[in-house]
C-alpha cells in the first residue's frame, strides 16, 4: 500500500549526502570541546543566526529546556503562549527542570501583544515572583505553522528590554519562517537573546538542534547540557549531517511550502461535505472537520487505512505537514483518497 506520511516534518530521513559525510566525519570527544565536526557545526550555526556562539543539542526540547534553565533561577515566572510548544508539548519540563512557573498569554494568532507582555511583567512586590524570561515561537506550531513577522517579535523584545527580561525564541522551524517572510534569518532573530532551531525537522538531519546566543549564555548552557546528560562525546557523526542540513537543505524548503499550497487547494476544490481547510501556512495545512459529518479520529483512521498519515490537532482539526519525503504525486493521491471517502 502507498504510504504518505504527513504527521510531521520530523519524519524526514537523512539524505544520501548526509549518510556519506556521517560515515567519514572526523570526530573527537565533544565534552572536551575536541570534536572538530561539532565545532564546525556550532560555528556555522552561530554565524547563520548572527549570534556569538551556538551549542549542538540532541533535540529541540532539550534546547528549549536548557535555554529556560540558563536564563532563569528557580522560583521565577516565565511568560509564554498558552499554545506554545514549551508549555503545551514539553511534558511540564519547565516546572520539573527549571523550577519556574508559567504565566501564559493568548497566542492563538501565533504571538501575544506587547501590551499584554507589559501588563504581565512583575513589579517589585514582596508577594510576587520575578519575571525571568519571555518565550516566543516562530513558526508557531499550534498556530498552524504561521510565520511571525519581525515587527511583532521586535515589539515584544523592546518591552522585554525596557524591563531587562531576556527573550528566548523557539525557532524549531525558523528557516520556514524566514522563507515565508522573505527575510534573512539573522535579521528575523536579531532582537532575541537566544534562539533554538532544529536540524532534524524539515532540514532532514537524523538528530539534533542548535541553541544560539551570547558567548556567556552558551558557556553556561553547555554546562547545563552536561548536567542534563546531553554531553554527546563523538557527536561529529551526527553533527556532520547537521552541516549538510544547513548548507544544502534550507533552500529546498520552498518545495514543502508549495506542496502545502497544492494540498490545501486540492482539499478546497474537492468541495466535500464536512472537510475543509482551516489554515495553510509555510509547510502546514490544518484541515477543518465538521463533527456533525465525521468524527475527527474516525476520519483520521479512514485516511490511515489508505496509507495517509496525519495528526489529530484538537476537536475538528487535523494537521498535515509537508516535508522532503513527500512528493507532488503523493499529495495528489491524498486528495484522491479524500474524494473517495
Ligand atoms: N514538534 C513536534 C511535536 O513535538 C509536537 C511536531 O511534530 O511538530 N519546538 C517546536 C515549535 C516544535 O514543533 C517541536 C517539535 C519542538 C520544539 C521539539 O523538537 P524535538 O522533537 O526535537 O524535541
Amino acid at each position: 500500500m502507498q504510504v504518505v506520511d504527513l504527521r510531521s516534518d520530523t519524519i524526514t530521513k537523512p539524505t544520501p549526502k548526509m549518510r556519506e559525510v556521517m560515515a567519514k566525519a572526523e570526530v573527537g570527544d565533544d565534552v572536551y570541546g575536541e570534536d572538530p565536526t561539532v565545532n564546525r557545526l556550532e560555528e556555522l550555526a552561530a554565524e547563520i543566526v548572527g549570534k556569538e556562539a551556538a551549542l549542538f543539542v540532541p533535540s529541540g526540547t532539550m534546547g528549549n529546556q536548557i535555554a529556560l534553565m540558563t536564563h532563569t533561577k528557580p522560583g521565577d515566572e516565565i511568560i509564554l503562549g498558552q499554545e506554545s510548544h514549551i508549555f503545551y508539548y514539553e511534558v511540564g519540563g519547565l516546572a520539573r527542570i527549571s523550577n519556574v512557573q508559567a504565566r501564559t498569554l493568548d497566542d492563538s494568532s501565533g504571538i501575544f501583544s506587547p501590551e499584554a507582555v507589559k501588563a504581565t511583567i512583575r513589579d517589585e512586590n514582596i508577594h510576587y515572583p520575578e519575571t525571568g524570561l519571555i518565550c516566543l515561537e516562530n513558526t508557531h506550531n499550534r498556530g498552524g505553522g504561521v510565520a511571525i513577522v519581525k515587527e511583532r517579535i521586535d515589539q515584544v523584545c523592546s518591552v522585554a528590554q525596557e524591563y531587562s527580561v531576556p527573550v528566548h525564541l523557539d525557532g524549531a522551524r525558523i528557516f520556514n519562517a524566514a522563507l515565508e517572510l522573505e527575510i534573512d534569518v539573522k535579521k528575523l532573530v536579531e532582537e532575541v537573546d537566544s534562539v533554538m532551531f532544529c536540524l532534524s525537522k524539515a532540514l532532514a538531519a537524523p538528530v539534533g538542534s542548535i541553541l544560539a546566543g551570547s558567548k556567556d549564555f552558551i558557556d553556561q548552557a553547555r554546562k547545563n547540557r552536561k548536567m542534563l546528560g546531553g554531553g554527546m562525546r563523538q557527536a561529529g557523526v551526527i553533527a556532520a549531517a547537521g552541516i549538510v542540513a544547513l548548507e544544502e537543505m534550507v533552500h529546498r524548503l520552498e518545495e514543502d511550502h508549495k506542496l502545502a499550497e497544492q494540498l490545501a487547494q486540492g482539499i478546497a476544490e474537492s468541495k466535500l461535505d464536512g472537510i475543509g481547510v482551516e489554515a495553510v501556512n509555510t509547510n502546514f495545512v490544518i484541515l477543518k472537520v465538521d463533527n456533525e459529518v465525521y468524527e475527527t479520529e474516525e476520519l483520521l483512521a479512514k485516511f490511515n487505512d489508505h496509507g495517509v498519515k496525519m495528526t489529530y490537532f484538537g476537536p475538528g482539526l487535523i494537521r498535515a505537514v509537508t516535508n522532503k519525503d513527500v512528493t507532488s504525486n503523493e499529495v495528489d493521491y491524498v486528495v484522491d483518497v479524500l474524494n473517495k471517502l
